[in-house]
């Protein structure tokens, strides 16, 4: 019997919505219950030298021009584009914290008049697919109420109340509306737990019945 392949799964939510506690769970959850490798990215990854100008860029130590960070985020991903899809096609599956949905809607909710929605698409257009895409849902008050909020350039509450109105908007696939569940992020951490696990089961199943091939 041929190897079924990974998934791609994906958190996404504003800062502090516990997607690196949630990704961190399933991944646990995962390996333990399923019956493939898992693999755990997060982005931006600050790791490359990118990664590192990006860093730089969120700790308020160097500043870029707001095209120039779109594009690092996003080439950033595409650093690893080759990776993921690999690991898909060997049967592991990937779960990634954040991903091109944060991409977009935080540049475009800076508001600059020449970086919309659209135009923040572009770069991000080819990347693997995610088969499911969980957003984790909470208001900007009660995120920002959760432990070290404030530190970094974008967890100021404005920002953070326009990220999350885009986030309804944000599209890269004419169909996408389907890849995105929402799950209500402001609930304890083992409640988030089941509803994600519940979610992923399903968006597993409807993979490997052929309903949603990559
Ligand atoms: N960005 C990112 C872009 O602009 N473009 C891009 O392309 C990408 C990829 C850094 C910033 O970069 C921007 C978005 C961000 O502003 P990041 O490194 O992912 O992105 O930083 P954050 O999202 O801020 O990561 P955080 O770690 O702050 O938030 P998480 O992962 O959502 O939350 P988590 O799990 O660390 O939890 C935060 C706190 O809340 C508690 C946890 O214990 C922790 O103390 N918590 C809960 N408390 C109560 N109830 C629950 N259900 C809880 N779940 C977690
Ligand atoms: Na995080």
């Amino acid at each position: 019997m041929a190897t079924k392949r990974g998934k791609l799964i994906v958190f996404e939510g504003l800062d502090r919505s516990g997607k690196s506690t949630q990704c961190a769970r399933l991944v646990e959850y995962l390996r333990q219950n399923g019956s493939t490798d898992v693999k755990h990215l997060r982005f931006p990854d600050r790791t490359t030298p990118i990664g590192q100008m990006i860093n730089n860029y969120l700790a308020g130590s160097s500043q870029q021009e707001d095209h120039v960070i779109h594009l690092l985020f996003s080439a950033n991903r595409w650093e690893l584009a080759q990776t993921i899809e690999s690991a898909i096609a060997g049967g592991t599956t990937v779960v990634v914290d954040r991903y091109y949905y944060s991409g977009c809607v935080y540049s475009a909710a800076k508001q600059n008049p020449s970086l919309d929605l659209a135009w923040c698409r572009h770069p991000e257009i080819g990347l693997p697919r995610p088969d499911i895409c969980l957003f984790l849902d909470i208001n900007a008050e009660d995120a920002a109420n959760r432990g070290g909020y404030g530190n970094e350039r974008y967890e100021k509450q404005d920002m953070q109340d326009r990220v999350r109105g885009l986030f309804g908007e944000m599209r890269i696939h004419e169909d996408e509306k389907d890849d995105i569940v929402v799950i209500d992020a402001g609930k304890d951490i083992e409640t988030v737990e089941k509803c994600v696990q519940e979610a992923v089961r399903v968006a597993i199943e409807r993979v490997d019945s052929g309903d949603r091939p990559l």
